[in-house]
């Protein structure tokens, strides 16, 4: 996986990319509860941020990895949707004056400055809430399976996962760290949400017990090449939320350089393309799509 040929080039691929997120972005909408009037902020800020223009990498990957597994569409498209709603209900409280402080998500005003603070909160807890809701709700699976879905999205958010790695980051990168300090904030604030997702796929597919930890290694690498993309890009215009929200933190772009960066971010590539190559005997879709999320970032490696 490089950055040098855009994947785009295959019509079939990119007609395959825009079905799902179509598929995905009408199911989220069926999940999301619809508001009974104008005043009932909290339904339509739920809606307002959970549907709103982002990538949907997190559902797309659950589907394509599960689906190479031999895992059903309909569980696999549910519990993406649940995945983006807790993906969501993150970016509402990340861009809160208390956290990020942020104005622009996704191109649209952030959903406090919409709303106001008490419904930003309110919604994002009322999305972690349909989440859950709707992955006890699927259908078809073995119980002790659903139960499983429901503890890994849980131990993904709660104090060993995103929750910790939010709060490493707001206290812990206002002072100089080590490479293995924002390693480790970086996995917990992007890389565990990748391994719930990977782990997710395989409890609903026939896939053999040792591709679970392949799979886990692949999230590990993921997650430490989408942050360092994303502080590459810190700085970038047109990427439909606030620029500069990392200046003065203490992240690989402080410590490193972009150069070091660029060839970090190409190593951890480079892994997670081995473990793909592991784990799915043909892999085509899930290597593609990531070309697509990561054109552009490698250029100098
Ligand atoms: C309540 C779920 C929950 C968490 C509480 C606020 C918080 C703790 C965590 C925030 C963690 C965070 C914002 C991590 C950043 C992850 C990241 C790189 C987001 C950008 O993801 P993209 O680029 O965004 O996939 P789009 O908009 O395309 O979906």
């Amino acid at each position: 996986m490089t950055a040098d040929t855009p994947a785009t080039s295959d019509t079939g691929f990119t007609e395959h990319m825009a079905l799902l997120r179509h598929t995905i972005e009408s199911r989220l909408d069926a999940l999301l509860p619809v508001a009974s009037n104008e005043r009932d902020l909290v339904a339509t800020a739920m809606r307002d941020g959970a549907l709103a223009p982002g990538k949907r990498m997190r559902p797309i990957l659950l589907i394509l990895a599960s689906n190479g597994l031999g895992a059903s569409d309909q569980a696999a498209l549910d519990l993406g949707c649940a995945v983006e709603m807790v993906h969501a209900a993150s970016l509402v409280l990340d861009d809160m004056p208390c956290m990020d402080n942020a104005k622009l998500r996704r191109g649209r005003v952030t959903t406090h400055l919409a709303y106001g603070e008490d419904v930003a909160i309110l919604a994002a807890v009322a999305l972690l809430s349909r989440a859950f809701a709707v992955v006890a709700g699927i259908e078809g699976l073995k119980p002790s399976i659903r139960t499983q879905l429901v503890e890994i999205m849980a131990n993904a958010i709660g104090a060993h996962g995103l929750a910790r790695g939010q709060l490493q980051d707001l206290r812990d990168g206002l002072h100089p760290r080590t490479a293995e300090e924002i390693a480790a904030t970086n996995n917990l604030k992007t890389g565990v949400l990748f391994s719930a997702i990977m782990d997710m796929a395989y409890l609903i597919s026939d896939a053999p017990p040792p591709t679970r930890a392949v799979l886990q290694c692949f999230a590990l690498e993921l997650g430490q090449a989408f942050q360092l993309y994303d502080d590459l890009h810190d700085h970038s215009p047109g990427t439909a939320k606030d620029q500069g929200k990392d200046d003065g933190k203490s992240t690989f772009m402080a410590l490193c350089g972009e150069d070091e960066v660029k060839r970090r971010l190409q190593e951890h590539l480079d892994k997670a393309r081995a473990c793909l190559a592991d784990a799915y005997a043909q892999d085509d879709y899930i290597s593609r799509f990531l070309q697509l999320i990561f054109v552009k970032a490698v250029t100098c490696a």
